[in-house]
């Protein structure tokens, strides 16, 4: 790179306003954005407009429709390139997400090895009428997920998946009957807020049973944050980006802290 291109870059790079935040394409504050929808109509000239006016409402500036194509006779499908007017403030942007430092599976087993002496006991479930098990299994099974193993695989974690469509009233039952230290509960169909609805009646029934601070309660899917978890009444959230080494570290030094506390 010839020194006036690099200095070139530096000065582009000086203008990020972090107040000011915009999508980057190739130069800094472009707003360069690229989305895909599809509509219900059929794929025509009328169609791409009707693309491209879309657009201009969602706040792109100057929107090109790169690509469209049918679907079928009745939905068409669209690649749309524009820039994005909208900003937001990075430094007002607080997000409540667990905060730990994330051990590796040997780190874990040695911290629970050395701080409690005995395996950590863990139950989990796809809760309700939820019927998917990919997300619950990428945190427990024992071949784990995208290259992170999961906790069946720790030697000092007791695992047991229960499966999917479990009821509370059941997982609370296996839950005191295996003895667990954690429950895990996911939740992936969100449709007229069931998993709030579910996860509310897990904790109302655990407070009824006066088994809520038994356990340590963490709930995980494709859209729980850490801050719906905490509204909810549980110790913690995971989504999506998130693996069994996440979730160990987090079990193994909340138990450690509340064992200090007690
Ligand atoms: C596979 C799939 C199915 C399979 C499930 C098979 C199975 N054994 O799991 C089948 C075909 C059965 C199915 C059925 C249905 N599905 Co479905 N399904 C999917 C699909 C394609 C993938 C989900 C998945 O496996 N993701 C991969 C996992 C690894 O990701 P994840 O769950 O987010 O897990 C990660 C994190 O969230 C976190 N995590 C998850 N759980 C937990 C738990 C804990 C404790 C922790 C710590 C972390 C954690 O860790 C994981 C790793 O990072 C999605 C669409 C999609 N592309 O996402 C739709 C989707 C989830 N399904 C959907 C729907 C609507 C349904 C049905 C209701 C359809 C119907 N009308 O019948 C039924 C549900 C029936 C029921 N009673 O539940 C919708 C949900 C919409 C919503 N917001 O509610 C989706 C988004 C499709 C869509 N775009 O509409 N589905």
């Amino acid at each position: 790179m010839s020194k006036g291109t690099a200095s070139k870059k530096a000065d582009l790079d000086t203008s990020l306003d972090l107040t000011y935040l915009k999508p980057y394409g190739d130069t800094m504050n472009d707003g360069k954005v690229q989305l895909s929808f599809t509509l219900p109509v059929p794929d025509s000239e009328v169609a791409v407009e009707a693309a491209r006016l879309l657009s201009l409402k969602m706040g792109l500036v100057e929107p090109t429709v790169t690509y469209h194509a049918p679907l079928d006779k009745s939905f068409s499908f669209f690649v749309v390139y524009g820039s994005l007017s909208h900003v937001v403030d990075y430094t007002q942007i607080h997000v409540d997400s667990v905060d730990v430092n994330v051990m590796t599976m040997e780190e874990t087993d040695l911290f629970i090895q050395q701080n409690f002496g005995r395996k950590i006991k863990v139950i989990g479930a796809s809760t309700g009428t939820d019927a998917h098990t990919v997300g619950i299994d990428a945190i427990l099974n024992m071949k784990g997920y995208a290259g992170h193993y999961g906790l069946e695989r720790y030697k000092m974690i007791d695992a047991l998946n229960l499966g999917s469509q479990v009821t509370n009233e059941d997982f609370i039952r296996k839950a005191v009957e295996f003895d667990a230290d954690v429950l895990l509960v996911s939740q992936t169909v969100t449709q007229k807020n069931v998993h709030i609805q579910n996860l509310t009646e897990l904790v109302e029934l655990l407070e009824a049973e006066r088994l809520r601070t038994r356990f340590l309660l963490i709930i995980g899917g494709p859209r729980i944050s850490h801050e719906l978890a905490k509204e909810l009444g549980c110790d913690a959230g995971f989504g999506p980006g998130k693996y069994a080494d996440d979730v160990a570290s987090f079990i193994c030094q909340e138990l450690a802290a509340r064992k200090q506390q007690n």
